[in-house]
């Protein structure tokens, strides 16, 4: 789907951050950026508004890691990340399958839901563009299956985000690397900016990112200049955030700590996060927010910045404690 824009909003501060994994893809390399539309790939676009199971902050909690500079890998804490199958044609639609191995070696099969999903699988090129955020299904024999179109040549990097049955140290996510065959032609990185626009929605984003530290931001949505106040709920939120850094592709997944139906979570125009980016430069935001039916996905560059003076972060001056997955 395209790439659109819209963010709700919860009045309050949010502060939940879900499992921030950061992953440090392995090629470095070519990023650029993406001059073009951020597809939104997310093919059960219908969520359920109960479909959160996700406790704000119960993702990696106990997995907190404060030496933030880590790296995304296909291995970690004895799970890997195993893709099947060769380089993709681009344009061709493709029956995506991987396998994620536990520390036994053996095919993962328990999974316990994220925001309403088993696992969530983020792809990217290299240079940023292409963003496309999906839910493969799980068969019985620890194989996920996820339709999949790259639809230009280049290096992709794919993050599967999830949360191992009765680990006790949580999310976690692995990184793989995924090619699409011809000539790679990376496109320079987006210069930063406060304003994203989608499918006539205006996304607006307030606040930033703190090198090595805890921040906040508040994304607000319109559509032909209207506030809106009735986002529909995606994945038990009105918003979720995916952060990626140009360069290493460090990796976070952020969520609004308020959840549709709290009672105390307004529909929009603002959703506000807490992130915690790992270190200094320039990262990919990618929005994704639903309404009138249909989730799109608002994308931002951000500096950032390094911490000046203590080292408290917008996080911490909430109290929040901000779980921080190490990958
Ligand atoms: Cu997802």
């Amino acid at each position: 789907m395209n790439a659109a824009t819209k963010v709700g909003a919860f009045g309050a501060c949010l502060a939940l951050t879900f499992g921030v994994a950061f992953g440090v893809g392995g090629a470095v390399g070519k990023i650029g950026s993406d001059p073009e539309p951020s597809r939104h790939g997310d093919t059960d676009g219908q969520d359920e508004p109960d479909g959160h199971d996700g406790e704000p902050g119960s993702h990696g909690a106990g997995s907190v890691d404060h030496e933030a500079a880590a790296a995304t890998s296909a291995a970690y804490r004895g799970y890997s990340l195993d893709p099947a199958g060769g380089p993709l044609t681009p344009g061709e639609p493709t029956d995506f399958r991987f396998r994620v191995l536990g520390p036994d070696g053996a095919p993962l099969t328990g999974y316990e839901k994220a925001h309403g999903k088993d696992l969530h699988l983020i792809v990217v090129r290299r240079d940023l563009a292409g963003y496309q955020h999906l839910h493969p299904v799980l068969g019985d024999d620890g194989v996920w299956s996820v339709p999949l179109t790259l639809e230009t040549p280049g290096e992709y990097r794919v993050f599967a985000d999830f949360v191992p049955a009765g680990d006790p140290d949580g999310a976690l996510t692995l990184g793989a690397d995924v090619t699409a065959t011809g000539a790679y032609d990376p496109a320079p990185l987006p210069g930063p900016a406060r304003t994203a626009t989608v499918d006539g929605y205006t996304v607006t984003l307030d606040g930033g990112l703190v090198a090595g530290g805890g921040s906040e931001l508040t994304l607000s949505v319109s559509e032909d200049g209207r506030p809106v106040t009735d986002l529909e709920p995606y994945l038990g939120a009105y918003g979720h955030l995916v952060a990626l850094r140009a360069g290493d592709l460090s990796y976070l997944h952020v969520h609004p700590e308020g959840e549709p139906g709290d009672g105390r979570t307004p529909a929009g125009p603002d959703v506000t996060f807490h992130a915690q980016a790992p270190g200094a430069g320039a990262y990919r935001l990618y929005l994704d927010f639903r309404h009138g039916g249909e989730v799109r996905t608002a994308e931002f560059t951000v500096e950032a910045a390094e911490a000046t003076g203590s080292a408290t972060g917008a996080g911490a001056s909430h109290g929040h404690a901000l779980p921080l997955i190490h990958i």
